[in-house]
């Protein structure tokens, strides 16, 4: 039965992590896959997170199964930071949320709705993006090209060329944009430009599809959440997908969420029954305890408060990481603009490295990226930057 079958390649990104486990470098640094560690090189575990926990506990609750669009205040929570608790789709009740399996959930989930609605329709995702993107909406069924982002000459974003393959794409078309934070290259883009996107969105019938891996990573969660606001504004019905894993740093909790903005608030219900019919036919309903952390926390004014200061500070240790990195490489004689590095956001270096340099990083330093030369700047701390500076400089 199972001759045939082929052996699947692995995942680009999460297969450097058993690469390295299996390193005996003592010096080596993992870099590859997105994800925070402190400045003792350690995956925090939030004081918000674990008073929430604490809360908890002390009320323990048996577990049923959650509805299919999960735990009503975490759905709730969610509309309200990422819609802000007064706006007017929030307040109309014309959005559909459901509880996803993380930040992946609620892209497959919408990936499935939008297919089921159009199975014709194109989608467009930047190039490059997260390795995932494209992956998920094949396997939903759409056939899936890009839109020009990062010119690596000019080591900025391909602007015209952007809105040139937007104006390009036929009504319908899905365009998944990074809300904020861009995985890979950490060029996000400014406001002005996407209120030049949203119009050739509107012009063109397009259906945007934010995601939102890193609220509160770039600027902040109300700074970051602005984009959102944008497109209410220009009256868009969309989708947007978030993602609790680093902002909660509860990466193996699963906690997402899928959001769509519709018309009305009859057309929000016809909406959610289609999300709920789909996961039905996929996992039935989420998991119970992220959801129950975070919308804990993000219902309790003090524990908000600590959540967002702790948030904070992982943001700012990444921008101060990104200038050690710099003084690091010039201090290791590298006298190439590196500027680069600090002008990139949110959790990763698209370093310009080719691949020959990042196996050499790799083979010969221990020091781990993609190789596509994207480093995870959020790993680095005190202990580890000079050695990652003076390992990149000798491949430079
Ligand atoms: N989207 C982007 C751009 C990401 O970088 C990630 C990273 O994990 C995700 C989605 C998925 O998030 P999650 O781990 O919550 O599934
Ligand atoms: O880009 C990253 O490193 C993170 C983590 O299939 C990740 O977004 C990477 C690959 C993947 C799932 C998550």
């Amino acid at each position: 039965l199972f001759s045939a079958v082929e052996l699947a390649p692995r995942d680009p990104i999460l297969g450097l992590n058993e690469q390295f486990a299996a390193d005996t470098n003592p010096n080596k640094v993992n870099l590859g896959v997105g994800v925070y560690f402190d400045e003792n090189g350690k995956l925090p575990l939030l004081q918000a997170v674990q008073k929430a926990e604490a809360a908890l506990q002390a009320n323990p609750k048996a577990r049923g199964y959650l509805p299919i669009d999960g735990l009503a205040t975490y759905d709730q929570g969610v509309k309200e930071l990422v819609f802000g608790k007064t706006s007017e789709p929030v307040t109309s009740g014309r959005i559909a949320t459901i509880q996803a399996i993380g930040g992946t959930g609620g892209l497959k989930v919408g990936a499935d709705f939008l297919h089921n609605l159009n199975p014709a329709a194109k989608v467009l995702i930047s190039n490059p993006s997260w390795e995932n993107h494209r992956a998920i909406f094949q396997k939903a069924g759409f056939e899936v090209g890009t839109y020009a982002y990062y010119d690596a000459a000019t080591r900025s974003i391909d602007f015209n060329g952007l809105l040139a393959d937007l104006n390009a794409a036929a009504a319908g078309t899905v365009v998944v944009l990074h809300a904020c934070c861009h995985n890979p290259t950490g060029y996000d883009l400014n406001e002005a430009q996407w209120d030049q996107i949203i119009a050739v969105v509107k012009a063109k019938s397009l259906t945007p599809f934010l995601d939102m891996a890193y609220q509160g990573f770039s600027q902040g969660l109300a700074e970051d959440g602005a984009v959102i606001g944008k497109f209410i504004a220009a009256d868009l019905t969309f989708l947007v997908s978030t993602s609790f894993s680093k902002s909660f740093s509860l990466y193996g909790e699963r906690v997402g969420a899928l959001s769509v903005v519709t018309q009305d608030k009859e057309e929000a219900a016809r909406v959610l029954s289609q999300l709920k019919a789909t996961i039905r036919t996929n996992y039935s309903n989420p998991p119970t305890h992220g959801a129950a952390v975070v919308a804990h926390v993000l219902g309790n004014d003090e524990l908000r408060a600590l959540w967002e200061k702790e948030l904070g500070e992982m943001r700012v240790r990444i921008k101060a990481m990104r200038h050690k990195l710099v003084e690091g490489l010039k201090a290791a004689g590298v006298t190439q603009d590196v500027s680069y590095i600090t002008t990139q956001i949110g959790m990763f270096s698209y370093s310009g490295l080719s691949k020959e340099q990042m196996v050499r990083l790799r083979n010969e330093f221990g020091v781990y990226g993609t190789d596509s030369g994207r480093i995870c700047v959020a790993a680095l701390n005190e202990h580890n930057v000079t050695y990652v500076a003076n390992s990149i400089a000798k491949v430079m």
